[in-house]
Formats: structure tokens, C-alpha cells, sequence
């Protein structure tokens, strides 16, 4: 076995950190060491935290840090944060507010910064959560900001979603349009301090009601719930066996509601392993995870064979002499040929 991944292994944290080095630069002995890892992955349970900027993800994952790490859990966090590549400033503020645990030998938490390259934050932050896992994490907490495209790859990547939002924020309503009610396992409402916390707890219990309505009734019957009993008891066998995703009020700040944000969590877990849905999502995320890494070898040997040509149909894009899917059809071609 490579030494590194053996380190990793038994739990050492400066290994884990080298080799997370390591694989953001694709350097060293990176490849051997996530092969090596590989089979000593599978046991960590992944939760993606993501919801809108300032809405109090790390200080959620902070205090469920506190949680886990009460619990006897050894825990990863990995804060993704695709604004500041180059000033890196949330990510620091990230670092103060998960401060009192950088002394907790059996806490580890990374920072990732995105570097703008397509699929680049969910490959590497696969990469990183596989090592945190081999590293003997229970739990990895990955924290995104935002509802782009990265953050709902990334949220497939978890084994359970929590979207956290803040009252008075027109989240919710930000939440249907970019299919963040999809990928959601866990609602978290937080900042309950606040005034329209309430509301902001209706209006998600509406939308969930009504994505149900949708999702068991077809969009044309929608308004003629219960019309045939058949139907009725078709849906009523559906919901049996269907995640009602619940919605939790916390105040992060003050740690109130963190505990019932880990129940949820912990009955999330129960139902996927309990339903067809719980096999289906295994399938989902290794073929993600597959997807982006053959993309990515796909792409840098296509590049690799069509050379300077690429630059040549760059131009001519550019110069509008070719649209954009002829000079793609072109260089596959090339590619294909070569
Ligand atoms: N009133 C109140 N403030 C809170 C609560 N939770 C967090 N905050 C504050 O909200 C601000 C943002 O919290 P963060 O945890 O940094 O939010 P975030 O979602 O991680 O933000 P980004 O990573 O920048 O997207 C901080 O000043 C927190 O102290 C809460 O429950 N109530
Ligand atoms: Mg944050």
C-alpha cells in the first residue's frame, strides 16, 4: 500500500492533510493513494449543508461539530466556497467561527476554494470527502453556498441534503425556482429569533404539500385529489414509503434546535436504508462520481489529441465564421480520426 493512504488509514491528520494537498495539485502520489484508499471507504456518512450566503451554515456545522463530536463521532467538515478564489475571505471566517474545534485531534476541517473549472469542485470535493472518509470520519459535513450548478452536484454527493434558510429572506420562494426543494432531505429554518420564522415555516410546509400533490397526482389531475379511489389508495401506498422532507427551526447562534436537526438527520439515514430509494441513491452517487472523473479523462485526452486545433476553431467561433456546435462536431471528428 502506498504510505501515505497507510497513514491516512490509522488515522493520522497530517497525512490526511498532505494528501488532500496533494490531490488538489494532482501531484504525487494522489492516484495510487484514492485506489489504495478505495475500499476503505463506504462508512462515513455524507451531509451536505447548503442554503443561501449568511444564512448560518458554518455556524449550524459548528454546533453540530459539538453534536457529533459529543456523540463520540470522529467528524470532517469541508467548507466549499466558490466566491473567493482569491481573497479567501469567507473561508477564514469560516475557520474563526469553527475555531474551538481546530485543537480537537478528531475533528478535521478543510477549506476549498473553487478554481472556476467545470465539474473541478465536485471531483475534488469527492475526492476530498473519500479521504476524510478512509481518514475514519463518521461524519462529513460539506458546507456549500448557494444554489448553482455546483452546489446541486455537490448535494448528490451527500447522503442527506439540509438546506438552511433565514426569515425575511425570500428564500423560500428562491428555493422552488432553482430546484432546491428537490434536493432537499432536511429544511432548516434558522435565525428562529427572528421575526417570520413562522411564516417562513408555512410557506415550506405548502410547498412540500403541494410538490406531493404534483409528484403523486400528475400534473393534469392536480385539483381532483381524491377523485378515484384507486388513485387515492395509490397515493396513500406511495406515501407510506415516501420522505416527508421535515423542516426544523434552530436558533445556530445559541445552539437551540441542533439536536433535532441531527434526529432528522439520523431518521434520513434509517429511511434510506430501509427503502428502494435508500439503493437508488447509492446508484445515483457512484454514477455521478463516475460521470465527472471519465468527463474530466475524457476531456484532457480529447484535448490532448485535437492540439493547437482547438485554439484554431477558438478563433473562428470568436470571428463568427462557425457557430460554436459545428466546430465541436468538427474537432470530434478530429478527435475520432486521430
Ligand atoms: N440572529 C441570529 N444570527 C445568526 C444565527 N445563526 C447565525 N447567525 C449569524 O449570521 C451570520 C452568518 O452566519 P454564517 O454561519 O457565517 O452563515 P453562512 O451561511 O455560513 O454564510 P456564508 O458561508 O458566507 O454563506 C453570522 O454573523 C452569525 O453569527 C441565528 O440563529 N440567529
Ligand atoms: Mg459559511
Amino acid at each position: 500500500m502506498e504510505p501515505l493512504a497507510e497513514r491516512v488509514l490509522q488515522g493520522d491528520v497530517r497525512a490526511t492533510a498532505r494528501l488532500l494537498r496533494c490531490i488538489d495539485d494532482r501531484n504525487g502520489p494522489w492516484r495510487r493513494a484514492l485506489a489504495d484508499l478505495h475500499p476503505h471507504t463506504g462508512r462515513a456518512w455524507v451531509l451536505g449543508i447548503t442554503g443561501n450566503p449568511g444564512a448560518g451554515k458554518s455556524t449550524l456545522t459548528d454546533q453540530l461539530v459539538t453534536y457529533y463530536r459529543r456523540a463520540g463521532l470522529r467528524v470532517g467538515v469541508i467548507a466549499v466556497d466558490p466566491s473567493s478564489p482569491f481573497t479567501g475571505g469567507a473561508i477564514l471566517g469560516d475557520r474563526i467561527r469553527m475555531q474551538r474545534h481546530a485543537l480537537d485531534a478528531e475533528v478535521f476541517i478543510r477549506s476549498m476554494a473553487t478554481r472556476g473549472e467545470l465539474g473541478g469542485l465536485s471531483r475534488s470535493t469527492a475526492d476530498a470527502v473519500r479521504v476524510l472518509d478512509a481518514w475514519g470520519a463518521a461524519m462529513v459535513i460539506v458546507e456549500t453556498v448557494g444554489v448553482g450548478q455546483d452546489e446541486l452536484e455537490i448535494a448528490r454527493l451527500a447522503h442527506t441534503t439540509a438546506v438552511v434558510m433565514a426569515p425575511g429572506m425570500g428564500d423560500e420562494v428562491q428555493a422552488i425556482k432553482a430546484g432546491i426543494l428537490e434536493i432537499a432531505d432536511v429544511f432548516v429554518v434558522n435565525k428562529a429569533d427572528r421575526d417570520g420564522a413562522d411564516a417562513t415555516v408555512r410557506d415550506l410546509e405548502m410547498m412540500i404539500a403541494l410538490g406531493h400533490e404534483i409528484l403523486h397526482s400528475g400534473a393534469h389531475s392536480v385539483g381532483h385529489r381524491g377523485a378515484r379511489l384507486d388513485l387515492a389508495e395509490a397515493r396513500h401506498r406511495a406515501a407510506a414509503n415516501e420522505w416527508l422532507t421535515p423542516i426544523v427551526k434552530t436558533v445556530a447562534s445559541r445552539g437551540e434546535g441542533v439536536a433535532q436537526v441531527a434526529e432528522a438527520v439520523a431518521k434520513h439515514r434509517a429511511w434510506l436504508a430501509s427503502t428502494d430509494a435508500g439503493a437508488e441513491r447509492q446508484v445515483l452517487r457512484a454514477r455521478d462520481e463516475l460521470t465527472v472523473v471519465f468527463r474530466e479523462a475524457l476531456m484532457a485526452d480529447a484535448m490532448a489529441r485535437v492540439g493547437a486545433s482547438f485554439d484554431v476553431a477558438t478563433a473562428r467561433v470568436r470571428d463568427r465564421a462557425q457557430d460554436p456546435y459545428e466546430a465541436a462536431a468538427a474537432l470530434l471528428e478530429q478527435y475520432r480520426g486521430s
